[in-house]
């Protein structure tokens, strides 16, 4: 197990008691955060040994290995319990590449924000009027899809109705974006344009379709250009539909929907059933760094960034921006980001209002709603700090908004 804490330009020791001593400097609170809906609030110290905790409670749960970094202004924290690798047993590091799954959408939001500041885009518009014909109805906009309000049917439900299965079918598989969008129209849409939120893939499909439209340029490309390179995020890649992750990186182990059946090594695949609704590789360093950078407002306009964060209610605790998630914790502070689910990782990445202060956190696996709803704990101690004494906190239960339904939330923990 290591945990360590460094200031910015001093690399300090490992080990728990380091990971203790934050530096004079850090102790400074932050301005506050402020939402549309939540009052300001200081953020207090973060609970890096609260973090660390929650990695080795997922761990027992059943996830090999499990790592964190936070981010605090100059101060970086770091901890990672249990293997990147089961066969060789190297430990796992937050040096350690991995798949993000959802977070994907998040790049392919600002990608489109981007377009919409470079006046190529309008948020009111609808899907229809830059790629013809595309969906049955011309009333669903651009803001609908971004917003999971299209009322377009995952078509990941029935993909991944059985877990193993369902993965071994796409694992080499190559999807064309049209054979996804049809395949979620081939079943009823579940809102009427504008509805209520409903989580759905397809919206981040279409996202992808609606990039590559406007820029004539592959999707990769465009992360690349627009994010990738200029915040220097050096593991951060889009390969699809390379099947591996380049340099050093975290095996994933998918855990089997029968309790008790070994894990699978689902490391290598495509993502291609997911492209730019999850297909990106990354390192808790670089979500942090991506994450300070749109809410820091490095990434978009202002304007581009307030569209981002209108909300609308997505669960408990939760609401949905455009392609961005707010999750507020039981200290009233909100937090921004996304969470992500694909074979063998679960990611969750969130940041403070001002980006000051950010946090990654994965397990190296998935189908495992108990390890996925501790993984929640990691968010309240490092925006909330240590709980007041005797009163424990009962995370909100995570609600599977952003991971195919059908994952109970007692799966694998008898
Ligand atoms: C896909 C299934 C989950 C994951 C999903 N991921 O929609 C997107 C996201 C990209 O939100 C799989 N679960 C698992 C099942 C459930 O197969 N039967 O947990 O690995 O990140």
């Amino acid at each position: 197990m290591v945990s360590a804490t460094v200031v910015r330009g001093t690399t300090a020791a490992a080990g728990l008691v380091s990971l203790l001593a934050v530096p004079a400097h850090a102790a400074t609170r932050e301005p506050g955060t402020t939402t549309a809906d939540a009052p300001a609030r200081a953020l207090a110290e973060p609970d890096v040994t609260g973090v660390w905790n929650v990695l080795n409670t997922v761990r027992r749960q059943g996830a090999p290995g499990a790592m964190a970094r936070l981010d605090d202004r100059d101060t970086i924290h770091w901890a990672a319990v249990g293997v990147a690798d089961r066969k060789s047993g190297r430990a796992i590091s937050n040096a350690d590449r991995i798949r993000i799954g959802s977070v994907t959408k998040v790049f392919s939001a600002v990608v489109l924000l981007q377009l919409v500041d470079e006046r190529k885009l309008k948020l009111h518009a609808p899907v229809n009027r830059y790629l013809p014909g595309l969906l049955p109805d011309d009333r669903i906009t651009v803001r609908h899809v971004l917003s999971h309000r299209s009322g377009l049917h995952d078509y990941t439900n029935e993909m991944f109705a059985r877990t193993v299965p369902g993965f071994e079918a796409v694992r080499t598989k190559v999807f064309t974006y049209r054979q996804l969008v049809n395949r979620s129209l081939s079943k009823p849409r579940t809102t009427q344009p504008g509805g209520a939120y409903s989580y759905s893939n397809t919206n981040f499909v279409v996202a992808g379709m609606l990039i590559e439209k406007l820029t004539g340029r592959s999707v990769g490309t465009e992360y690349k250009d627009r994010i990738i390179g200029p915040l220097k995020l050096r593991d951060t890649f889009y390969l699809h539909p390379g099947t591996k992750i380049p340099g050093r990186h975290a095996r994933g182990y998918l855990t089997p929907d029968a309790a008790g059946a070994a894990l699978v090594d689902s490391t290598e695949q495509t993502v291609s059933w997911a492209q730019s609704a999850g297909a990106m590789i990354s390192s808790t360093r670089d979500l942090n760094t991506f994450l300070s950078a749109l809410l820091g407002g490095r990434l978009t306009s202002k304007a581009q960034l307030a569209q981002m964060e209108r909300w609308v209610p997505a669960g408990t605790a939760q609401a949905y921006g455009l392609g961005l998630r707010r999750r507020d914790l039981s200290c009233g502070i909100s937090v921004y980001g996304h969470t992500g689910a694909v074979q063998g990782y679960y990611t969750y990445a969130f940041a403070s209002k001002d980006g000051r202060r950010s946090l990654a956190a994965v397990a190296n696996t998935s189908n495992n709603g108990t390890v996925l709803n501790s993984m929640l704990g990691t968010l309240e101690s490092a925006f909330c700090g240590k709980p007041a004494k005797a009163q424990r906190r009962s995370a909100p239960v995570e609600r599977h908004e952003d991971v195919a339904p059908g994952v109970p939330l007692d799966a694998n923990s008898n």
